[in-house]
């Protein structure tokens, strides 16, 4: 891996040092493991979710950040088995670690209305 500017990894020595700091006190602090898994935000709304396609690497792990802008909807991907409530006012994580590659289907699995059955987008893992 080449090394990133110093600027970002500043940066992001920063990032973690804020996180870390309240963990720490509140005895929750784990070792340092490498760095801190990225977020990526879905949103959904009837009848689609916001991106409609998401990209990850294999192995590498993130914390999808998932809310609804109207109303309650479900989050499901099958292949990895894992699924979310999506309730209005709350964000809510699902933390993976794709360990296959592939096109991978997510959906809403909570009927929110008529268009509800064609609800989906798509996980790209490389
Ligand atoms: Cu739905």
């Amino acid at each position: 891996m080449t090394k990133p500017p110093s600027f970002l990894s500043k940066r992001r020595t920063m990032l973690m040092a804020a996180v870390a700091a309240p963990l720490a006190v509140a005895g929750l602090g784990r070792a340092a493991a490498g760095p801190a898994p990225k977020t990526i935000r879905i949103s959904a709304k009837k009848f689609q979710f916001i991106p409609a396609e998401v990209k990850l690497k294999r192995g590498e792990e993130v914390i999808l950040e998932l809310s609804t802008q109207d109303v309650l909807m479900g989050f499901s991907l099958p292949d990895f088995k894992t699924r979310a409530d999506l309730v209005p006012g709350k964000t809510q994580t699902l933390r993976i670690t794709p360990d296959k590659t592939g096109e991978f289907v997510f959906l809403c699995d909570v009927f929110c209305g008529s268009g509800h059955e064609d609800m989906s987008g798509k996980l790209i893992v490389t």
